[in-house]
């Protein structure tokens, strides 16, 4: 063994030595309260002939073995949309592209050193949550909502947010409606299975607004039915609409009203069950987040491995074992950064200015410039 564990006891610190506990009769008395505090301290000792022994596989507490599952398989599997241009969008020749692809591509660079080991499977809204549940994908990155109720009952734990949006809706430009009042006694197109389905309901309640819902199993037949003159309205979230609107027959002749009905924090999640697993996905998607605040970029990356500034260094892991805490290599974050990019060049690379999508960054700006990207330390 090269390793000892070496228990101290820290007894007596005796805090708190006077505290008036009030009595029945309004009398007070005085208690002695001693604190003991156990330290356990796990101190690497090299092993006999001075060399170190080689490291004792990490145990991770929480349960689960996606990580292991993945590594033998070679390869990840990620679920994505599929249908949605500029978030993950399957092009005929069975390529995917998107920001929401770029992010199954950080994992697997972060987990198997490659970002193209990673499989896509493209799922509707109504079928991405059991594809998970069952373990047919090991994360899901689908322009999907984190909400009290998927986190909890429906057992996913969520990633940082990678995209935080808002819903919409789109209406024709000549039918003359400039608000949400104006869909009065009208139809509004939605997709199945989507917090948009019951945000809509909700918003229009609030404002009483009576209209017909009508509703679709998947994004594009929601698309093509509003295209086609089937609704006054189409609603979802305003990326989707975005997106979405390049598809429509003549976009030109449609506008996203002036109205965020509800927030939309969109991001990556994994099953209940495998603290592990949630780590690396959470910390991969913070190393783009990092990356970005501290300039590190996929040009500049190899450079900065020779950085002075120690930050800089732990998050690359050239100082540090950051990685081995999670079972990943310690420069797991350098190859994220390396072979995907921070969370500016895949912002960049897939909604911003060089794209048809043009999305400003608003509140996906760092924390720095106002926005709410924000990675805890790497420490
Ligand atoms: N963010 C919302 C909505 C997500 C959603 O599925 N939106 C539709 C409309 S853009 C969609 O992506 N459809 C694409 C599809 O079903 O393939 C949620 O998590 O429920």
């Amino acid at each position: 063994m090269n390793t000892k564990r070496i228990a101290l006891l820290v007894l007596g610190m005796t805090l708190l030595a006077l505290v008036l506990v009030a009595c029945g009769g309004g009398e007070t008395q005085t208690v002695e309260v001693t604190r003991v505090v156990e330290v356990t301290r796990v101190v690497e000792v090299p092993a006999e002939g001075g060399e170190a022994a080689p490291a004792e596989p990490i145990k991770f507490a929480g349960g689960g073995d996606t990580l292991a599952q993945v590594q033998d398989r070679g390869i990840l599997n990620c679920g994505v949309s599929g249908t949605l241009p500029g978030f993950s969008f399957l092009e005929d020749d069975g390529s995917i592209s998107g920001f929401d692809w770029d992010y199954c591509r950080a994992i697997a660079a972060a987990v198997l050193g490659d970002a193209d080991a990673v499989e896509g499977r493209p799922s509707t809204a109504t079928e991405r949550f059991p594809i998970l549940q069952s373990g047919e994908i090991d994360v899901l990155v689908r322009n999907t909502t984190w909400t009290l109720s998927r986190d909890t009952s429906l057992g996913f734990n969520f990633a940082p947010t990678t995209f935080y949006d808002g819903q919409g809706m789109v209406v024709r430009k000549d039918s003359g409606i400039t608000d949400l009042q104006g869909l009065e006694g009208g139809t509004v197109c939605v997709g199945a299975g989507t917090t948009t389905e019951k945000n809509l309901a909700d918003v229009f309640r609030n404002l009483g607004i009576n209209y017909e819902p009508v509703v679709f199993n998947d994004g594009p037949s929601t698309r093509e039915a509003y295209d086609e003159g089937r609704c006054d309205g189409w609603t979802t979230d305003k990326s989707g609409l975005v997106a979405g609107l390049t598809q429509l027959s003549n976009p030109d002749e449609h506008i996203i009203l002036d109205a965020t009905m509800s927030k939309e924090p969109l991001g990556p999640l994994v099953r209940h069950g495998d603290d592990n697993w949630f780590d690396i996905v959470k910390w991969t998607v913070f190393c783009t987040f990092q990356a970005e605040e501290l300039g590190i970029t996929s040009e500049n990356v190899d450079d900065m491995l020779g950085s002075d500034d120690p930050v800089v260094l732990n998050t690359l892991g050239v100082e540090g074992d950051l990685g081995q805490a999670m079972g990943l290599n310690n420069d797991f974050c350098a190859t994220v950064i390396r072979q995907v990019g921070n969370y500016g060049e895949i912002y960049d690379r897939n909604l911003g200015p060089d794209t048809p999508f043009d999305l400003a960054r608003g509140p996906n700006a760092l924390w720095t410039d106002g926005g709410l990207i924000y990675s805890p330390p790497f420490r």
